[in-house]
């Protein structure tokens, strides 16, 4: 039986400073998402875009916050979207749409996860780790608080109720190179486990990764990736409102997505922050698509490989 995938659009912009992530999920579709998955041997549902109603803003105590009352009804439509997604498939594809996409889709496969009586684990690959609460951003930015959110941290009064957080010990984070003084204090009180540029340096990708990946397989837990265009290094991936130097390389990245195929743990999956308006001719949509693949089992050549199970 060949393993499915549903293709859910969250074209959302309203989280991040810049317009263009709107555009997201057309520019993959265009760059033959759903064509380079089939090719793989997949069944997908490509079930179109989520969407919400006009807003009447929202009123907050910190007045930098942009677009609550627009965060706030994406949250409430993706949730069941995402879950009745990840009921209905091996792995459903979240495609952004900026990172604010996060608050929804990962509460939603928390819910399936639950409902399957598994531990969800989280493999965050981000230049940032997006741990602000809704009182601690300057920018006001929302796609910079959805780990915060989905691991029930204060301040989210403002949010929808979270049914089901996300242990903050179930988190991994990859490629964090730019941390704010209150993101900096929450990774110290929660412990969380973060591998930074500088630990990618030392000790490259995999020995964290598989350290990460046979904690997952050991709990029975399920497993979120949520990739950030920003993870990657600029110069190959420009099409990012929040470009920070010295991300990953082309084979850094491809190789976190062959060892996450390999492992056969993951379970779902956000494509976020992919602004097409500052694309160079789709170059960044055809490298999210081409990783997606190596996710999805595609192989320069065919070995033995590796399982973590
Ligand atoms: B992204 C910053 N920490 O809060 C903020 O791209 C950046 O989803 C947030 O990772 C970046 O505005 C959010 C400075
Ligand atoms: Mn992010
Ligand atoms: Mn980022
Ligand atoms: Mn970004």
């Amino acid at each position: 039986m060949s393993r499915s995938s549903v293709i859910l659009g969250a074209p959302i912009e309203t989280g991040a400073s810049q317009p263009g992530c709107l555009m997201g999920p057309a520019s993959l579709r265009t760059a033959g998402l759903v064509a380079a998955l089939e090719a793989l041997g997949w069944r997908i549902e490509d079930r179109g875009d989520v969407t919400i109603a006009p807003q009447r803003p929202l009123d907050h105590p910190n007045p930098a916050l942009r677009n609550l009352a627009e965060t706030r009804a994406w949250i409430e439509a993706l949730v069941p979207a995402a879950l009745e997604a990840a009921r209905a498939c091996d792995l459903p594809v979240f495609i952004g749409g900026d990172h604010s996409i996060s608050a929804g889709t990962v509460p939603g496969v928390a819910r399936h996860a639950a409902e399957l009586g598994a531990p969800l684990f989280v493999l965050w690959l981000d230049a940032h780790p997006d741990l602000h609460s809704l009182h601690s951003t300057e920018s006001g930015n929302l796609h910079g608080t959805p780990v915060a959110y989905f691991t029930g941290q204060p301040g989210f009064e403002a949010f929808p109720p979270l049914e089901v957080p996300v242990p903050p010990q179930n988190m991994c984070f990859m490629g964090i190179r730019s941390v704010d003084p209150a993101e900096r204090a929450t990774i110290a009180t929660l412990g969380l486990e973060v591998h930074d540029m500088r630990s990618i340096d030392e000790f490259g990708v995999l020995v964290p990764l598989r350290g990460f990946l046979e904690r997952v397989a050991a709990a029975g837990g399920r497993l979120h990736v949520s990739f950030d265009v920003d993870f990657l290094e600029p110069q190959i991936a420009p099409a990012v409102g929040t470009t920070v130097p010295g991300g990953a390389t082309f084979r850094e990245a491809h190789l976190i997505m062959e060892t996450l195929c390999d492992s056969g743990l993951v379970t779902s999956l956000d494509l976020v922050e992919l602004n097409p308006f500052l694309d160079e001719r789709g170059r960044t949509a055809k490298l999210l698509r081409d990783l997606t693949a190596s996710l999805f089992g595609r192989r320069v050549l065919d070995r033995m490989t590796r399982s973590y199970g």
